[in-house]
């Protein structure tokens, strides 16, 4: 009994080992002007320890076009791609060790792949070339998208000294350094440049062009 108080107190006496990081993102887009939806820029906390659970995501495929575009996810975690078009698509990716290929299938089908690496995973249809989405694989917890108004929040970060960083598919990577007090709050503002953006059409999973007439 007293030992089990004495269990309760320490507990209690714990101090907190975690802080926040919070703040703003901004996307600068040719002619200055700011992009308005920002909830596709990732921001993730570089360098800290932070135990991943097993999880599962899922990016349905739907009128041709993947649903999140922009996906961000802990190594580990399984991505359900279920395709809800009545006509075949594939799922596939030749980025370094998250590459991947899921065969052809159509609605009710449904494919999913473990994300086993940390990186950055460009996905792809191999039959629809206008279809591509993005997930980042993160070695850490600290890791969210953006609200729509750029705004951001990531709680539970030991504290420490650390790099954090936003991403954006068309705005390429910023980062600032936090420090990271106990029970402290640090504040991150990150600006990304997408002004000088241009898209490439990218390869087919054989690294060859995509044929101009569908076939599915
Ligand atoms: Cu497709």
């Amino acid at each position: 009994m007293r030992r089990a108080l004495a269990v309760v107190i320490l507990g209690l006496a714990a101090p907190a080992v975690a802080g926040t990081v919070a703040g703003r993102v901004e996307v600068l887009e040719k002619g200055g002007r700011r992009l308005t939806d920002l909830s596709d820029v990732v921001v993730y906390v570089d360098g800290a320890k932070g135990r991943l659970k097993p999880a599962r995501a899922t990016i349905t495929m739907k009128g041709k076009a993947f649903t999140p575009r922009v996906l961000v996810v802990g190594v580990g975690t399984t991505v359900d791609f279920p395709n809800e078009d009545p006509i075949f698509h594939n799922v596939f990716s030749v980025s370094g060790e998250n590459r991947f290929d899921l065969d052809l299938y159509k609605r009710p089908k449904s494919g999913s792949w473990t994300f086993e690496h940390a990186g950055l995973a460009r996905v792809y249809c191999n039959i629809h070339p206008q279809m591509s989405a993005v997930i980042l694989v993160r070695d850490n917890p600290f890791f969210t998208k953006a609200a729509a108004d750029g705004t951001f929040v990531l709680e539970g970060v030991p504290a420490g000294k650390y790099t954090v960083k936003a991403w954006h598919e068309k705005g390429g990577e910023a980062a600032t350094e936090v420090s990271v007090a106990v029970e402290g709050k640090a504040s991150a503002d990150l600006k990304l440049d997408a002004s000088s953006y241009k898209q490439v059409a990218h390869k087919n999973k054989y690294g060859k062009d995509y044929s101009t007439d569908e076939k599915y």
